[in-house]
Order: C-alpha cells, then structure tokens, then sequence
C-alpha cells in the first residue's frame, strides 16, 4: 500500500535533512517536488493546492530552532498537514443504539458485501445479523449467504423488495437479540436515480445508524466523485475504501475526506474476510510518507519548542520582565510536566523562590485570582486588592502576602545576578596574565 508515493516522500525527506540550512530556494523546490508526487499518486489537484498553500503556511509560522535540523521541522509539519488533511481523528463506530443498524451502498463490485462480511467478522461478539438486500441478483444473496457462514453470523436472505427485507429483518433481530444489523445493499454500475430513490427509501423507513459507502480505491478520482455524489445525494457516516492492496496509488485515501466532506472509516486491505483495518489518520500518514519513526521525530520538535520557550521565560527572568502572568503559564506547565524541579532546572535564579514552602495549587489560585493587569505589574497590588484576592481565591491575606513578597524578592535577585554576570565574550584577562 502506498508503495510509489511513500517511497518518493522517503526520498524528498532524506534530501531535506541533508541541508544544513533551507533558504527558500530548497523550500519552494521541496513544494514543487511535493506537488508533483502528490499529482502523480492521483491525489485531487484542488486538495493538492491547499495542501500547499497550508504547508507554505505552517513552515513561515514555525522558527527555525538551532538544535534541530531544517529538514526535521520540515518532516514534522509535513507529517502534520497530512493527519490534518485525512481527517486528524479516528472515526469509529459507536454502538449506542440496540441494535445498532449500518447500510452498506455504494456502485457493484466496490466490495460492499466482502466488507459486510468483513464487518461481522470484526463485531463477531455483537451477534450480527447480515441482511441481504439485493432482490435483483440472487447470486448476491447466496454470496452473502456464504460469506455468513464462514464468519459464523446469522443471514436473512432477500425476500421482497429491498425495504421490506429490510424492515422484516429487524423485527427478527430484535426477537433475536442481534446487537449489530448489516443491510447489504444493490449496487449498479453507475449512479442514477432508481438507485437513489430506493437507497434514499431505505435510509428514511429503517433509520440506520450509519450510512456507510464503499468505494473502490484502485479507480482513485472515481472513487472520490462517488463519494461526493453519494454524500450530497444521499448523505453518508463515511466511506470505506476497498482494494487498498493492490496497486491503489493512495490518491482516493489521500483526497476523499476532503473533497466529499465524509470521512473514512474503514480500509479493505484484502479479499478474506480479517482484511480489514480502521482507518488511523496518523498511521496512514507516517506510512504515506514513509516515516517510520515520525513519533519519536514529533516529540523531539515538541520538546526543542518546550525547551525554547523556557529559555525565553528564564531569559525573561534575568532581565527582571518575569510577571505574575509568566509565573502562572510556568506552573500550569509543571502541572503538566508533572515535575518541580524539572522546571526550576529550567530557570536560573527561581531558587530563590522557597519552593518547599510554596502550596502548588493555592499559588495558583491566588495568581488566578489577580487581574491581567495586577499579574503584570504586582506593584500595584495594594491592601484592598490583597484582600480580594485572598477571598477570591480562598486563602488569606498573610498567604497572598508571602506570595508577593518571595515573588519580589526572587526577582530582585536576579536582577541583580542577571547584572553581575558579564556577557560572554566581554571577558578579558586579568593583568599580567599572559598566553604561555
Ligand atoms: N484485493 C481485494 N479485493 C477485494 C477487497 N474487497 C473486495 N474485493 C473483491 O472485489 C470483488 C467485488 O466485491 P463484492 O464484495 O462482491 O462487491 P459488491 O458488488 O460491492 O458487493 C470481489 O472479487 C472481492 O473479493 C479488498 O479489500 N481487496
Ligand atoms: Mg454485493
């Protein structure tokens, strides 16, 4: 799966880390190179220039830090873009109904009854009940039939019309106590409004939970305008894309979400029946760009910006500009951390604060108590404002106080400690001193 595209992103990524800086030059080049893989692996040339347009934006929000590689940051927004771009988060089905209804539509041979099989193979513990909806063609019955018995799930065979085999069935299911109901429905070589009106009718009498569409992922843009059509048409949950192992270019997975507006739910990877896999936005990313390690890749990044931002709060802190506000953002990000002294580590001079003495959480409720304005300038915190802040925020003045107080002191210290440290470089040698 994504073989071609994923082995062209390997390389365009390889190229990137080997700049030791990316003037726009190498930038533009990349989006170029990137543009044309992505056309090339059949991908929607309107999702292509917005995935562009929003990687050329990413990469102008972002700095470039010393201690990464250009072409690290590159990797990572281009990772990022590409979950965005398929839809960030899982979509899973929820069973919050009893039972629970999913209609399968979709064009003849996209693989609608393989994946009704595929389905009841995955939900095997919700008793599913596979309906045959198709009176047209009564090899699709007995296919489905067969399909039935080899994943061990209950089959109701098309009877009459598609509605009414439809609606019979659900009267067994609930007598029957299946949690999970398939109806596999008959599918055409092109979309036309018979098939509509019937999948239309269907939708509207028996409710399903999800209106799920198959497409074929070998015929790429033809799978993407089925979706739209089907979406607007009809309305769907979200779309399946069958025949993912074969030579599918990845161009149908890539633009579909996008450009339909439904997401996917599923990928079929195979003709058997456990050929099935959710569909996980960041995997299928890091497999379309070939990135095998991209997690430990996003962390590092993650972590350089974390450890950036510190610097310039401890920078801050030199200087004698570190307010109450930068003192809150800190301890909601110990908090987070987990650890104290992992962020004191961070902060030259924040010794000087009596940690030990300091109740995490009523700190930051006193802070959180204080206006934008008392944050940035305590100075102006007087009497009556220490009075309401303590009742704001549940403490007492004496509390508030103390506070205060080791918050001025500390920065006077580092003020001061900030002052007696000579930059770098304007150290010169003592008298006498010579180079031996
Ligand atoms: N390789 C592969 N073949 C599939 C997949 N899903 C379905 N097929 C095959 O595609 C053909 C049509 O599938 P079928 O389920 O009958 O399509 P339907 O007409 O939509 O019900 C069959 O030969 C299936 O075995 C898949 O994920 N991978
Ligand atoms: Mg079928």
């Amino acid at each position: 799966m994504f073989e071609i595209i994923q082995d062209r992103f390997v390389k365009l990524q390889r190229k990137l880390l080997g700049y030791g800086r990316l003037s726009s030059k190498e930038i533009d080049e990349a989006m170029r190179e990137i543009r044309t893989m992505l056309l090339e692996a059949d991908v929607n040339y309107k999702v292509v220039g917005q995935f562009i347009r929003n990687l050329q934006a990413s990469l102008e929000q972002e700095k470039i830090y010393q201690s990464l590689k250009p072409g690290e940051l590159v990797n990572v927004i281009l990772y990022k873009e590409m979950v965005k771009l398929l839809g960030e988060k899982p979509e899973k089905i929820q069973f919050s109904a009893d039972p629970l209804i999913i209609n399968l539509v979709g064009l003849q041979g996209t693989g609608k009854t393989t994946f009704a099989a595929k389905l009841a193979n995955r939900y095997k513990n919700k008793r599913p009940l596979l309906v045959a909806c198709d009176p047209k063609r009564p090899a699709a019955s007995e296919q489905l039939k067969l399909l039935a018995e080899r994943v061990q799930a209950d089959f109701f065979p098309v009877t009459d019309s598609a509605l009414k085999t439809a609606l019979k069935s659900l009267d067994q299911a609930n007598g029957k106590k299946h949690q999970l109901v398939i109806f596999d429905t008959a599918g055409r070589l092109h979309i036309d409004d018979e098939l509509m009106q019937e999948l239309k009718e269907i939708k509207e009498k028996t409710k399903p939970h999800y209106n799920l569409l198959v497409v074929d992922g070998m015929v790429g843009q033809d799978a993407v305008n089925q979706a739209t059509e089907f979406h607007s048409r009809l309305g769907i949950s979200g779309s399946i894309v069958s025949k993912m192992d074969g030579d599918a270019k990845g161009g149908a997975v890539v633009s579909i979400r996008k450009v339909s507006g439904a997401p996917i739910f599923f990928i079929g990877t195979g003709e058997k029946v456990e050929d099935l896999e959710e569909f996980y936005p960041d995997r299928i990313a890091s497999r379309i760009l070939g990135m095998g390690d991209i997690a430990s890749l996003v962390e590092k990044v993650e972590s350089v910006v974390k450890v950036e931002d510190q610097k310039k709060a401890a920078e801050k802190f030199i200087k004698g500009e570190f307010n109450l506000e930068d003192f809150l953002n800190q301890l909601k990000a110990v908090k987070k951390m987990g650890s104290l002294s992992k962020l004191l580590g961070m902060i030259p001079g924040a010794q000087g604060l009596n940690v030990d003495d300091l109740d995490f959480t009523r700190t930051e409720a006193i802070i959180l108590s204080m206006t934008r304005q008392e944050r940035a300038r305590p100075e102006i915190i007087d009497g009556s404002r220490r009075k309401r802040i303590a009742i704001g925020s549940g403490t007492s003045v004496e509390e508030v106080n103390r506070l205060l107080k080791e918050f001025k002191q500390a920065k006077e210290l580092t003020k001061s400690l900030g002052k007696g440290i000579p930059k770098l470089g304007t150290i010169k040698p003592p008298k006498g001193w010579r180079r031996r």
